[in-house]
This record gives C-alpha cells, sequence and structure tokens, in this order.
C-alpha cells in the first residue's frame, strides 16, 4: 500500500468536522484505531508487531525474515514516532514518521535490501503529554526516565490515572525492554517550524533539541463577590496570573527563549465570583540550560512580587524539566550527507520528541525533519506537501538501509 494510501487511511480517524483538527489523545477511541491501523499496515508487510503493557508498538522487520540470522538482537536500527496528537493538533506531527517509516520498508524492499540487522517501526505512546501532562511518557517509560509508579498517578483534566486508563485499555502497565536490542533510532518528522521552508529545503537532519519544561503555577487568593467586595478589599489571583504571562512573554522576547502560558484552570471559575486560585502552566524553552533556569527564576520571582502586592501567594512547581539534546554528531553527520542528491542541512529544534528519551538513555539518535510550508503545528494549520514526504521517505530508506547494512 503506497505512502498516500496509507495517509488517506488516516486522515479522518479522530478529526474534528469543525476544527479540521485532531484529537487523538492516549487509550481514547481516535488512538485506539490508530493502534489497530499500525498492526494491520505492519502485519501487511511481514512486520512481527510486539506491544507492551503501555501499548508501545514495535514492528520488526527481523533478520530472520531476511534469511540471515547471525546477526546479535542487540543491533536492531530502530525508527518511528507517534500516533497521538495534542488537542486540536495536526495531522503530521508523529503520524508522518510512523506512514513514512512503513513506506522506507517498502522501498527498501523495492531496492532489493536485505538488512543484515534487525529493523524496527516503533510507536511510543502519549509522546504529547497532551492527556497527562508528561510528555514523551511511553519511550521514558521504556527508557526508565519515568517509572511506574511515578507515571500512574498522573491524572488527566477529569481525573482519571494513568493507572487506571492504561489497565482500562487492557494493558498491564509494563514498558517493553527494547534499548538493550537497539543500535540506533532515526525518527522522521514534521518540522515545526520555518526553517526549512525559509531555506527552501525540502528536508533537513536535527542537530539537537533545546532544553524545555513545564512549571505548574498556582496563584492563590480569596474567593469573594465580584460586586459587593471594594476593589482595595480584594486578594485576586487573576491579576498575579496576568501580570506573570505578560512577564513571561517580556522576559523570552528579552533573552531568545520561548514561554507560554497555553493551560489555565481557574477556582470556581464563575463570571460573578473574584477566583480563589488560578492554576496555569508554562511551558518554557531556552537554548542553553542557563538560559532556561534565568527564565523560569524571573519569571516566579515577578509573579511572586506581584501575589504579594494583592495579598495572594505563587507557588511554582517544575513538573517536567528535559536538558539538552545534542543528536550523535557523527549519526547526524551521516544521515545529512550519506546518500545521493546532496547534503541535507542541520537544524536545531525547540520540540520534545521520543528522540530526545532515547538519545538521552544514551542511543545513538537522529531526526529527519520534513518540511513544512506553514511552519504552524499543534494546529489544524500544520502541513507537508507530498513531494517533500516522499523526499523524505527515500532520505530515510536510504539512511535506513546503510545503517542496518
Ligand atoms: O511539545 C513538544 O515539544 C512536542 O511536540 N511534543
Ligand atoms: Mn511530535
Ligand atoms: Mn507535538
Ligand atoms: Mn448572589
Amino acid at each position: 500500500m503506497s505512502f498516500e494510501q496509507m495517509w488517506r487511511d488516516l486522515q479522518p480517524v479522530g478529526r474534528s468536522a469543525s476544527s479540521g483538527g485532531y484529537f487523538r489523545q492516549p487509550y481514547g477511541a481516535a488512538e485506539t484505531e490508530l493502534r489497530a491501523w499500525f498492526t494491520e499496515a505492519a502485519t501487511a508487510r511481514g512486520l512481527r508487531v510486539e506491544s507492551d503493557g503501555l501499548g508501545n508498538l514495535v514492528g520488526w522487520w527481523d533478520v530472520a525474515s531476511t534469511g540471515s540470522t547471525d546477526v546479535p538482537a542487540t543491533d536492531a536500527v530502530l525508527t518511528g514516532s507517534h500516533l497521538d496528537s495534542v488537542l486540536d493538533g495536526g495531522a503530521y506531527d508523529g503520524p508522518l514518521g510512523v506512514v513514512s517509516a512503513f513506506a522506507a520498508v517498502d522501498l527498501m524492499r523495492e531496492r532489493g535490501v536485505r538488512p543484515a540487522r534487525p529493523i524496527g517501526v516503533a510507536v511510543f505512546v502519549e509522546e504529547e503529554g497532551s492527556r497527562f501532562g508528561l510528555a514523551c511518557l511511553g519511550s521514558r517509560l521504556v527508557a526508565g526516565a519515568t517509572t511506574w509508579e511515578q507515571a500512574r498517578e498522573l491524572r488527566d483534566r477529569d481525573g482519571v490515572r494513568f493507572g487506571d486508563a492504561v489497565e482500562g485499555a487492557g494493558f498491564d502497565g509494563t514498558p517493553m525492554r527494547l534499548l538493550d536490542r537497539v543500535g540506533c533510532f532515526v525518527e522522521l518528522h514534521v518540522e515545526q517550524g520555518r526553517w526549512l521552508v525559509d531555506r527552501d529545503a525540502p528536508v533537513g537532519v536535527a542537530s539537537g533539541i533545546w532544553p524545555h519544561g513545564r512549571y505548574r503555577f498556582d496563584f492563590t487568593g480569596e474567593a469573594n463577590h465580584a460586586g459587593t467586595t471594594r476593589m482595595e478589599d480584594r486578594h485576586d489571583p487573576m491579576l498575579g496570573y496576568a501580570m506573570t504571562a505578560l512577564a513571561a512573554n517580556k522576559q523570552a522576547r528579552l533573552g531568545g527563549s520561548r514561554a507560554t502560558f497555553g493551560r489555565i484552570e481557574v477556582e470556581p471559575n464563575g463570571t460573578n465570583a473574584v477566583p480563589s486560585r488560578v492554576t496555569a502552566w508554562l511551558d518554557a524553552r531556552s537554548e542553553s540550560p542557563e538560559a532556561l533556569a534565568a527564565l523560569v527564576d524571573e519569571v516566579t520571582r515577578l509573579g511572586t512580587e506581584r501575589a504579594g502586592r494583592d495579598g495572594t501567594s505563587l507557588t511554582v512547581t517544575p513538573e517536567s524539566v528535559s536538558g539538552a539534546v545534542d543528536f550523535d554528531p557523527a549519526l547526524a553527520a551521516r544521515v545529512a550527507t550519506d546518500h545521493e542528491g546532496g547534503d541535507w542541512p542541520l537544524l536545531p529544534t525547540q520540540a520534545g520528541h521520543d528522540a530526545g528519551i532515547l538519545a538521552t538513555a544514551g542511543v545513538p539518535t537522529a531526526m529527519i525533519f520534513v518540511r513544512n510550508p506553514t511552519g504552524i503545528s499543534h494546529s489544524p494549520d500544520e502541513h507537508a506537501e507530498l513531494p517533500d514526504c516522499l523526499v523524505g521517505v527515500s532520505a530515510l530508506a536510504d539512511t535506513l538501509a546503510r545503517l542496518a547494512g
């Protein structure tokens, strides 16, 4: 089945008729349907499908199926990405890497490639962290970066525990033993910015991932009547939040960083009551760990100062902080140059990926990016043109064939 056909099959799954965006949260109906699609697509290619107790999946093109079984299964070449999306997300973030991996297997077979090492096409669950708040949850559990005991207590917006969602989906929470079987990981992903489109390049190779983190800001004040309470008598936490959101934006601009308050909860969330509590999550990303720490510290200082003036209080809780990821330079250079058609440019990314988790766990890792003409992501406007996607498939096939050769 061609790339186009696979892409057409995936389009309607979890797509909102009103916004055109995708709602593919882990263990929901759409993501469950996508996991079934993955199993069918892998099986149709004769790949041996392995699933773990979280719903992570790998379709293995084993050396056994190519006749040479004398290679230890500790040197597999892994590719793939994720199938879950952010709320109202784009079509490409995640699925492009999975569909391209299957298409690369097809292309390698057309070219007569007989891998001397196993090649695995992987899907990691809850990469976005959009339901349980911790990004790359499936690959973190596989890599041991997070334990089941920690993860199972994470809760979604409705208070559902991750552990209950996993067990409710029929899994037992045991991550697959994977990293000691893998020699390298190459993830193809849609670019989530304008770097390639501004340089008129269809494909690029990631040099690294910026340090980034998620921080919970709790502003606590005093609930009161919106009408009868004089302005000078209020302790309104919304003021602290509003000022902190502006301060984060200003500090990020000054420091060349990225800062976003994208999720907010207000209690009691009425229209005629001063709130008692405002909780908001800061997504902060900087070029260096020092710049990230300085940004969050300054925003915290300014928010705390303002809260004090309003007779309210601020508590900041880091929920997940990822250090800088420098992808394996030799592997990145090899992916960028080791094929026909000229060198692919190297580019940094500010987006987190499962590839970042595996790289941090010591797996030599590379990422191939496909041009996104809108430069927009985590939005229905995210896009990639078919010709660029096919260039990405060919680049991935080149890379996998050489790494598994
Ligand atoms: O949020 C991110 O950086 C990624 O898209 N999960
Ligand atoms: Mn992604
Ligand atoms: Mn994403
Ligand atoms: Mn009243």
